[in-house]
């Protein structure tokens, strides 16, 4: 039997928890993953979540993320993965999510014992049973005073790598703050989704790490402090109860004795800092050069590259500090309606079936003759709409009511991503090569229209699921550094890993049709933004 160090990497997402377990050179050794919905059906969230009658208020319960956990770990020991050889444990959570600590929650967390499941120990620990998450928009009016308060949507960005989002954590604690003061009182820790998987293996409250605490509007992301004109203008005495910030390489803690005697860890695991599901992403996807570009086909499409020299935008995108390359930056682009807007179509004229989808694409033209189309399911984050609805344009751009199922499902697929190709350009994104990921990365009619629609080659790699291999990743490099006691360049760690596969290679006639449709999008967007 090996005695091999091993990694794990954690992935809390919308949907499901994921675990990933690699070996020194990135072997995946381990998978398993559950969904939110079917192994705990008694929380009665669809898709991971709460979606609220008024439409744009989205929760989840952080209980139900403790139980997945108790789930997951219980399915790992039956199944006899060498918990015993993981030498460290990092993380990914969904993004901007927070979840409400209450007073003496840290008790509870210290004092876990391994006699009963996690979920039962700290079923009392929230002051706010359902956390806000990504999807919620509920929290225009915050925004608004916090451009207000700090001088614009410009300020914001600048001072915070992103203007006023409604899903961005601060925004999401000052309408706590004001709607329910009573709950931000009897709060001692805001954690987000990341940070609290991670307080549940350190067994205390965690810091949150650089990269995911810039998803908050709280953060100054050049100097990776709290940034007090943003903390004022959000809720009375906030830094208290966020605690610190670390660099995402940092160790937290060792493994709480509760999982080295449920389930077999070894004392001296470390716990790494966790992040955000899109850190992890770009950890995970080795995005080493400008111009490398990841694109994550999840139940959101984000966009990210690694850059040296950021350039936030008052307008769209956002600026993160690169959670394994302390002088370098992320920029990202996120599109609510992905996957799930293409599932819904699917069902509608596919019968659900992905192949039949392809089929009927490919019954219209590249370019889809000037038919356009923009199709939100969800309020869209990138541009901001907040109506929903499906808006299809002729080849004149006058709105029409229905399109062929074809034209409808090439409509859809080429207005996503002539929409994100847009965005990232208004970012100074300029793609070189990109790498696809997520659900949807593994259909080569979709990876075919965004080779022609960037103009660049698109690679996959063997792997989907990148944000819990990069946090696995995450997990060896915090490791790494830790036992040399200097920062250690991720280049370094990554050099053992499996290079990508190209998957389609760009077509130049289609990348000119698909430029030429750039200005139209555009005006299209620009015009349902207005209302
Ligand atoms: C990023 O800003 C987002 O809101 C989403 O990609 C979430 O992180 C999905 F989990």
């Amino acid at each position: 039997m090996s005695d091999e160090r091993l990694y794990m990497g954690l992935d809390s997402s919308t949907q499901g928890l994921k675990a990933t377990l690699v070996d020194t050179s990135l072997a995946v050794v381990c998978e398993d993953a559950i969904n939110f919905d079917d192994a705990l059906p008694e929380f009665g969230t669809e898709g991971g979540v709460h979606r609220h009658p008024d439409g744009l208020t989205v929760t989840s319960p952080p209980l139900m993320w403790v139980g997945a956990l108790d789930i997951l770990f219980s399915r790992m020991t039956a199944k006899h993965w060498p918990l015993d050889r993981v030498a460290a444990i990092s993380g990914s959570g969904q993004q901007h999510g927070s979840v409400w600590w209450k007073a003496g929650a840290r008790e509870s967390l210290a004092g876990l014992r391994e006699t009963k499941p996690m979920r039962e120990l700290l079923a009392d620990s929230f002051a706010l049973g359902d956390s806000p998450v990504w999807m919620d928009s509920s929290t225009t009016r915050q925004c608004e005073a916090l451009e207000l308060a700090l001088g614009g949507a410009q300020a914001v960005a600048d001072l915070t790598g992103s203007r006023a989002y409604e899903r961005f954590t601060g925004n999401q604690i000052a309408k706590i703050w004001q709607t329910q003061p009573d709950i931000y009182e009897a709060t001692e820790r805001i954690a987000l989704v990341s940070s609290f998987v991670a307080s549940l293996l350190a067994g205390d409250y965690a810091p949150i790490d650089h990269s995911d605490a810039a998803g908050m509007n709280l953060m100054d992301f050049r100097g990776r402090a709290w940034a007090p004109k943003a903390l004022d203008a959000t809720a009375p005495a906030l830094e208290g109860k966020l605690g610190p910030l670390v660099a995402a390489h940092t160790t937290i803690g060792r493994i709480h004795t509760y999982y080295v005697r449920r389930f077999g860890f070894d004392a001296t695991c470390r716990v790494i800092a966790f992040s955000g599901d899109n850190p992890n992403s770009l950890a995970g996807l080795r995005l080493a050069a400008p111009g490398d570009v990841a694109i994550s086909m999840g139940t959101s499409d984000t966009l990210f590259a690694s850059m040296r020299k950021p350039s936030p935008s008052g307008n769209e995108g956002h600026i993160f500090p690169n959670p394994v390359d302390p002088n370098a930056y992320m920029g990202m682009i996120c599109r609510k309606n992905g996957s799930l807007t293409r599932e819904t179509i699917r069902d509608r004229l596919a019968a659900g079936s992905w192949d039949r989808f392809n089929a009927l694409l490919e019954q219209a033209p590249v370019g889809n003759s000037g038919c356009m189309g923009i199709y939100l399911d969800e309020p869209e984050i990138t541009p901001p709409i907040l109506k929903v609805g499906n808006y299809r344009y002729n080849a004149s751009g006058v709105g029409v009511g229905d399109f062929e199922p074809g034209t409808e499902i090439r409509a859809l697929l080429e207005g996503q991503f002539l929409s994100m190709r847009l965005h990232a350009g208004q970012v100074g994104i300029e793609p070189r090569r990109v790498i696809a990921t997520g659900g949807a990365s593994v259909n080569p009619a979709i990876l075919q229209i965004v080779a022609n629609v960037f103009g660049s080659d698109v690679y996959v790699t063997e792997r989907a699921d990148s944000a819990s291999l990069g946090a696995a990743c995450r997990a060896l490099h915090g490791a790494t550094c830790a036992d040399q006691g200097r920062f250690v360049p991720f280049a370094d760690i990554m050099e053992a890993a499996t290079p990508f596969t190209k998957a389609a290679a760009a077509q130049s006639a289609h990348h000119a049709t698909y430029t030429s449709m750039l200005a139209r999008m555009d005006q299209a967007e620009k015009a349902l933004a207005a209302g």
